[in-house]
């Protein structure tokens, strides 16, 4: 068979530090709610796959969390996650903030990329912004990273999806050939469990202040799926969901919970109207709180939520 034998399938690890825009434009390359997104750094905990298909060929996304310096047990953990991308992917794409002068932290992710220069495709993100400075990250990129040439370094907002399209074709001209590794009915592979838990940590990172956003985690303690019975007058079949946000200390309960529950209302609402639009089920959710205390220096905690 002709056809087919030239396809392109490739894993793309995407790195660079907290909030650069990584989540947002792998959501926009695949053209679908895939990673949740927010202005609060370290937002993505997990290795988030993201699959595009193409005419001509796969590009598996691997969104990671984002690399940031700092020897707390938790960060460790996540910085585990986005190393184990780096090296078990065939391409690497290197997300800068042009908004952002390149301090230490940023020259700490360029080395680590160092290795794997000629793998490497940089994306300068947050084009859209005042004051953007591509220049200054190209010479930056120059310095660090020498084997990347203007053939590989790219300009783009994930915001507005600009830029997006010469990017991708860098990526599958660099992709080897190769069978696709996933079915093309897919964009993500992750779990439904584990989708419901990002969306209402999204909703609820978006409306807590402070450290709750980093003190939580949400867990699914159970769920029920029932599918359309042949004789019934629902159309739609129904997953009925109960989740845990759970927070660090017993006294962070109160503001997760809100004056008169308002706040978990909040989330709870919010959460469901994301879900009704990822999944085509009839979804109830019945969301509490609860303490897992200092559950982010908990080996087995951190084990389970953070792969
Ligand atoms: N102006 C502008 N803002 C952007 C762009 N891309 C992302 N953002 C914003 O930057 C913030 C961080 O975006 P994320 O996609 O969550 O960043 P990330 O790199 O995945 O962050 P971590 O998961 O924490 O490492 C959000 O508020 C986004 O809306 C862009 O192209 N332009
Ligand atoms: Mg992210």
């Amino acid at each position: 068979m002709i056809e087919g034998r030239h396809k392109k399938a490739a894993f793309v690890a995407v790195v660079g530090r907290p909030s650069v825009g990584k989540s947002t434009l792998v959501n926009h390359i695949c053209g679908e709610k895939v990673a949740i997104v927010s202005a609060v750094p370290q937002t993505t905990r997990n290795a988030i796959r993201g699959i595009v298909n193409r005419e001509q060929g796969q590009l598996v996304f691997v969104d990671t969390p984002g690399r940031h310096h700092s020897e707390k047990k938790f960060n460790k953990k996540l910085m585990e996650v986005s190393g184990r991308a780096v090296d078990e992917s065939d391409i690497i794409l290197y997300v800068l903030d042009a908004s952002r002068a390149p301090g230490p932290e940023e020259a700490e992710v360029a080395a680590l990329l160092v290795p794997h220069a000629e793998k490497t495709i940089a994306a300068v993100n947050k084009m859209d912004m005042k004051g953007a400075d591509y220049a200054g990250l190209r010479e930056f990129i120059g310095q660090q990273l020498p084997g990347i040439g203007d053939d590989r370094c790219f300009q783009i907002s994930a915001k507005n999806n600009e830029g997006i399209e010469a990017l991708l074709a860098a990526l599958y001209a660099l992709a080897p050939e190769g069978d696709p590794f996933y079915g093309e009915e897919y964009y993500t592979d992750q779990e439904v469990e584990f989708r419901i838990t990002e969306i209402i940590r999204e909703q609820a990172i978006k409306r807590l202040r402070q450290e709750l956003p980093h003190a939580l985690y949400v867990e699914v303690a159970d769920s029920e799926f029932t599918a359309v019975e042949e004789h019934s007058s629902s159309r739609q079949p129904k997953l009925w969901v109960r989740a845990f946000i759970v927070v660090e200390r017993e006294s962070q309960k109160g503001m997760v919970v809100g004056k008169g529950g308002e706040m978990i209302k909040a989330i709870r609402l919010a959460a469901l109207k994301d879900l009704r639009e990822i999944f085509d089920w009839k979804i109830e959710l019945d969301l509490r709180v609860k303490t897992g205390k200092d559950w982010r220096h908990n080996d087995n905690t951190l084990r389970r939520i953070i792969k």
